[in-house]
């Protein structure tokens, strides 16, 4: 049926509710998928459900706002459906969502939050499961996961003593623009799964408290929307997955740089999507087995969660000339992101890229893979011997992601050389369990911290805060504690000791 122009109503629309003709209304839309039913990444199951139907609320928290628009043909888009014609799907609350609903009802007041680690604490058991399992799933063990955080703890503080630290500045500037500290927010994927605005929060938290955000480009707002929804002069970064077809990347660059994106950060360290097995084992208990099953045999595979049925259109053929490409379609200074080792920071500064994000994609990725400030210390060893070069640097800027929690660990990524430090899944946590408000709260925190430890330090200002300041001879050492192998050892019953009997 070809789009003729005038709106569909409800009932027509309610015909085809099959699988031998199905349509889906979203945002207003009829969306013929008949053929596409099989190929669904999620599974035909769902979209069934939903045939003949308006499916908005099912597809917004999962599905980048354009997917299905770029994943069907045009002739298969039906044009608009008078939605008071359209009835109204009715909403099954199941007892386990009842009682998340109960304990997100219940949530401790804002003024009890005290650090990010509560925030986790509470996002845990109020976000839906699925969404919890998404955020904060990591690759294989999870090991590089816990790194990150465990990194940190391997360097310690050398404070200086009898300044007058009366007055603390720790506002800096990141890529030549103005940040009221030396982080931002991190690209994340599907913030609706956390909370209805999804990256909205962030934006408007991160506007009214000077920070910048880097836009995603798996953001479940559309690009558009994340950048109106900026104040005036809000400076916002974008996250680049380069698409196979280069002249979708190039269309997503350009209109980037024209709504005025102040930094283009390319990721490098996707190719495949890493395994996260928590996010994977709810898309099994989710979807009928024998289709999960099937699927392994050919045909789109669905057993691989959220977030690997979305990636496919990411170029595994991405490499070094490419930069090429990107520096002839904008003047947006290029960054890596997810660069692992000291020779690759080298390549990106010989090639006059603008900085690298040492970053190994909050352990989603390579399991095993080392922490960004860890990776931090050699680059900066080695871009000195083979480059003359000192940081912080104006003209190659160092970042680092991955485990901060607290203002410490901002401070001693500055202190070895950092510009600044992305965090991603603490704000995800903070808006998914209290929206925009909790977004100020995690950045009113920071600010708390940091004024307070960087006169505990006896720096007045990020140029204060130096090398010498931090003890980081340790950084190299694995020999922490392995942190507990969850996975395995809940599968072991602990040793019994004597017992009284009861009687
Ligand atoms: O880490 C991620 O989950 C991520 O970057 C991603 C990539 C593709 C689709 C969705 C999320």
């Amino acid at each position: 049926m070809a789009n003729t122009g005038k709106a569909l109503t409800g009932d027509e629309v309610a015909l085809h509710n099959t699988r031998e003709s199905c349509w889906i209304i979203v945002h207003g839309n009829v969306y013929d998928v008949t053929d596409f039913l099989d190929d669904h990444p999620g599974g035909s199951k769902i979209i069934l459900k939903y045939a003949g139907k308006d499916a908005t609320k099912e597809y917004d928290p999962i599905h980048p706002p354009d997917a299905i628009t770029t994943n069907l043909k045009p002739e298969k888009h039906l044009g608009p459906v008078d939605l008071a014609t359209v009835e109204k799907v009715e909403e099954i609350i199941t007892n386990e969502e009842r009682a998340r609903q109960a304990r997100l009802a219940a949530r401790p007041l804002l003024s009890e939050i005290l650090n990010f680690h509560d925030f986790e604490a509470i996002a845990r058991v109020v976000m839906p499961e699925k969404a919890w399992a998404y955020y904060s799933s990591a690759a294989d063990d999870e090991i590089t996961n816990r790194e990150n955080h465990a990194a940190f703890h391997r360097i310690w503080f050398r404070p200086r003593i009898l300044r007058d630290v009366t007055v603390v500045d720790w506002s800096t500037t990141i890529l030549g623009h103005k940040s009221s500290m030396p982080l931002y927010i991190t690209a994340t994927a599907l913030g609706k799964l956390g909370h209805p605005d999804g990256e909205l929060n962030l934006t408007r938290a991160a506007a009214k408290h000077g920070v910048i955000q880097m836009i995603p480009t798996l953001a479940s707002c559309s690009f558009d929307e994340i950048v109106d929804a900026a104040a005036p002069g809000q400076v916002q970064f974008f996250q680049l997955y380069v698409n196979k077809d280069r002249e979708i990347t190039k269309r997503i660059v350009e209109h980037a740089e024209k709504r005025g994106i102040k930094g283009l950060f390319i990721t490098v360290d996707a190719p495949q999507l890493g395994r996260r097995e928590k996010d994977m084992r709810q898309k099994f208990e989710a979807e009928d087995p024998s289709e999960v099953k099937q699927a392994g045999q050919g045909g789109v595979d669905r057993s691989q969660g959220a977030a690997r049925a979305i990636s496919s259109f990411i170029d595994p053929g991405l490499n070094w000339s490419d930069m090429q490409f990107f520096k002839s379609i904008t003047k947006m200074p290029l960054i890596l992101k997810g660069v692992q080792c000291w020779e690759d920071a080298l390549e990106a500064y010989d090639m006059g890229l603008a900085g690298v994000v040492l970053s190994n994609h909050g352990g989603r990725q390579l399991d095993f893979a080392r922490s960004g400030i860890e990776v931090l210390v050699e680059v900066v060893v080695n871009l000195k011997e083979k480059r003359g070069l000192s940081f912080p640097n104006e003209q190659f800027q160092l970042f680092i992601d991955g485990g901060v929690r607290r203002a410490t660990d901002v401070i001693k990524a500055v202190a070895l050389g950092a510009t600044a430090v992305g965090v991603g899944r603490p704000f995800l946590y903070a808006f998914s369990s209290y929206g925009q408000e909790g977004v100020e709260k995690a950045l009113r925190i920071l600010h708390d911290e940091f004024e307070m430890n960087m006169r505990l330090l006896g720096a007045r200002n990020i140029k204060e805060i130096v090398p010498d300041m931090v003890d980081a001879s340790n950084i190299h050492l694995h020999t922490v504690p392995v942190p507990s192998d969850n996975l395995y050892e809940s599968n072991y019953e602990r040793l019994q000791g004597a017992r009284i009997k009861e009687t």
